[in-house]
């Protein structure tokens, strides 16, 4: 499969994230983007840059003073004091129920706060560029779909798609797979389906596209009752306005086995169906996998081989986006194992 990678990943690399109110060691880290990397070379595949400049596209799901806020972020942290190079910013006060967002503050923490829904997201001197990059590495896997390809695996870090239209969260900045979604739609696509199979539901995702029709979202997550990101991501959730009955959450309880997640699978697969998509978006998390650090459903690594050939039946042309997964000795072989398993599929489709 053609694989768009990010070399610019590596300059988003922070020192900690916070848990439980301590410093403990990144479960996002560099080194997941390059198991999968170095995995799809041993298997052949090949590897290219990004070609498609994404800055036309990024503010048809990004609010513009998001933005420019990301983009100038590290540069205003520093600003505050030189010795803030050092350290790693994070909000600490948020513009919950009753206070203002339209009013963007001049205060930096105050900014951070209004454009971040969690402290998930440790913001770095790189971070902008690695992001910007991903978005590019989106756009490009669009325009290779646009012009006849079958399938492209956007192999990409930080994620994104917990990062909504105006806010950053669960590691992730700018939402990758909305910059697909968005720039196959610009390219020509009339329809787009979108099926979200990490661990946590894509709130980023779901909120962007959330009164439209032209992209349906879909999403097989751990129940937001207990499981991240817990504000969003239920049943009744349906879509809104012009949008309502795009958006499909098929949420289930932590500790859900593979027999179920793929029941589940074929609801997202037939509802799919029913759209009458030119394109699919795949926001492919690999956090399912039983030995996830951070999530709690019960998938082998056979089980992504069969994910990718029931998503390769779709017969659909197809954008692979990678998201979470922190199993990072295993993370190769399952994005691997997806990919391939697509490809079988796809023998005798065409
Ligand atoms: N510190 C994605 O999979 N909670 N994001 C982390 C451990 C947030 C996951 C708890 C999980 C965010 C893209
Ligand atoms: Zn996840």
């Amino acid at each position: 499969m053609i694989v768009i990678h990010n070399p610019a990943h590596r300059l988003h690399a922070p020192a900690f994230e916070i848990f439980r109110g301590d410093r403990v060691a990144c479960f996002e880290t560099p080194a997941r983007a390059d198991r999968v990397e170095s995995r799809l070379a041993e298997r052949g595949h090949v590897l290219q840059a990004a070609q498609v400049d994404s800055r036309a596209v990024l503010p048809q799901v990004h609010s513009a003073r998001y933005l420019r806020f990301l983009e100038h972020a590290w540069q205003d942290w520093v600003a505050l004091d030189p010795a803030n190079a050092a350290s790693q910013p994070f909000p600490s006060v948020w513009p919950v129920r009753t206070l203002r967002s339209d009013v963007e503050p001049a205060n930096f923490t105050a900014r951070l706060g209004l454009y971040s829904m969690d402290n998930g997201c440790a913001l770095t001197a790189g971070t902008w560029a690695a992001a910007k990059a991903g978005a590019d590495a989106a756009a490009t896997a669009a325009a290779l779909v646009l012009a006849g390809q079958r399938a492209v695996f956007c192999c990409t870090r930080p994620p994104g798609h917990h990062a909504g239209a105006d806010f950053m969260g669960g590691y992730c900045f700018v939402n990758n797979a909305a910059v697909a979604a968005q720039a196959l739609l610009n390219g020509g696509a009339h329809k787009v389906a979108l099926i979200d199979v990490d661990y946590h539901h894509g709130n980023g995702t779901q909120s962007i596209f959330y009164d439209r029709a032209d992209v349906l979202f879909t999403s097989i997550h751990g129940d937001p009752i207990t499981e991240y990101p817990f504000y969003l991501g239920h049943a009744d959730e349906q879509g809104t306005g012009a949008g309502t009955g795009y958006n499909l959450n098929l949420p289930l309880a932590a500790g859900t086995s593979a027999a179920v997640w793929f029941d589940a699978l074929e609801k997202a697969c037939s509802r799919i169906a029913g759209h009458a998509a030119d394109a699919l978006v795949v926001s492919l998390g690999l956090d399912t996998f039983a030995g996830d650090p951070i999530s709690k459903f019960q998938l082998q690594s056979g089980d992504f081989s069969m994910l990718g050939e029931r998503l390769g039946r779709m017969g659909l042309p197809t954008i692979f986006v990678l998201e979470g997964g922190y199993a990072a000795a295993e993370l190769g072989l399952n994005a691997v194992n997806v990919l391939e398993g697509f490809e079988q599929a796809n023998v005798g489709v065409q």
